[in-house]
């Protein structure tokens, strides 16, 4: 990317190229995973559930007592500005706020400024191929944290969890696993929900298991009951997944994507089922056609 065509980043209320978007060593982000962060979309210039995200980074920012220097609407515009200054249309959006630079000592009163960042930038995405004839995926070794040691619902920059879960995705050459928290029930993917279909009807691990409340997942569940197939928010098991008629998982990146074999078992018929295909439609769908816009002033914030 030549000088002058360089992403502007927006640090603590200020537009700054790439190059010049430095974080101090003292910033508790870095020093301990203190802060949280959000991963969001554009399509067609227009920011897909802008007001969910942020309602989600605020819920994370008071569950670890963190206080986000700006309003919800100078987030907003904060957000939809960053998008704008880069020209983007679609865009994969990340917004960072970190407990801002203290000192060694791991105390969170000791930084007093929280760092704000928001990167916008273009999407990497599977190929279509993946979406057409689906993922195969493993369950792993790691657990996922229970809700009383490190709530998954905080999307918080300690992600050491999920990676070591991608590590395993990626040792045994895997784009993505299934992980079960200490019950041994299925919470989640390292950045996705999970879903089964089993006799025409839709299952997903309810929030009390330990999962994030994927923006996705909440949009996929609205979509399936406009499609009047019924919805359960139910523990699962390894066993619910192997024998599902189909399985699919949801997130930002990857929207709705099927799963076609877990732990050598083929789900259903070993493609992307019917279910699956009619949300990922209905689903890109909506995202297409709705969300804030970026290149319009008067709505701004709506
Ligand atoms: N579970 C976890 C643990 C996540 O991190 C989701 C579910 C899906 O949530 P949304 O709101 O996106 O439907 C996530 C979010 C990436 C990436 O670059 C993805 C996430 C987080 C960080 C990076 O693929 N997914």
């Amino acid at each position: 990317m030549t000088e002058s065509s360089e992403r502007k980043i927006f640090m603590d209320g200020q537009l700054v190229p790439a190059s010049e978007a430095k974080v101090s060593v003292f910033d508790h982000g870095f020093l301990y995973g203190d802060g949280i962060f959000e991963g969001i979309r554009a399509y067609r210039g227009r920011v897909f559930k802008l007001k969910e995200h942020l309602d989600r980074l605020y819920d994370s920012a008071k569950a670890i007592l963190l206080d986000i220097p700006y309003t919800k609407q100078e987030m907003t515009e904060a957000v939809v500005n960053t998008v704008r200054v880069n020209g983007l249309q679609d865009a994969y959006i990340r917004l960072v706020v970190s407990r801002g630079p203290g000192d060694l000592g791991l105390d969170p009163t000791k930084c007093p400024h929280p760092t704000v960042i928001i990167i916008a930038d273009t999407i990497s995405l599977y190929p279509e191929e993946v979406y057409q004839k689906g993922m195969t995926l493993a369950s792993v070794s790691i657990r996922r944290p229970a809700t009383d040691v490190l709530n998954p619902a905080i999307k918080s920059l300690n992600y050491l969890n999920n990676i070591l879960a991608k590590i395993e995705a990626n040792l045994r050459g895997l784009p993505e696993v299934l992980i079960l928290n200490q019950e041994g029930y299925v919470v989640e993917g390292t950045g996705d929900n999970v879903f089964i279909v089993k006799d025409g009807a839709l299952y997903t691990p309810p929030t009390y298991a330990g999962i994030l409340n994927g923006i996705t997942r909440q949009v996929v569940l609205r979509l399936a009951n406009d499609l009047n197939v019924s919805t359960h928010e139910a523990p699962l098991t390894m066993h619910d997944v192997y024998t599902a008629d189909e399985c699919f998982l949801t997130g930002t990146a990857a929207e709705v994507i099927g799963v076609v074999r877990c732990d050598g078992r083929t789900i259903g018929a070993g493609d992307v089922g019917p279910y699956t295909a009619r949300l990922r439609d209905a689903f890109y769908t909506y995202a297409t056609n709705e969300g804030t816009p970026v290149y319009n002033e008067a709505v701004i914030g709506a």
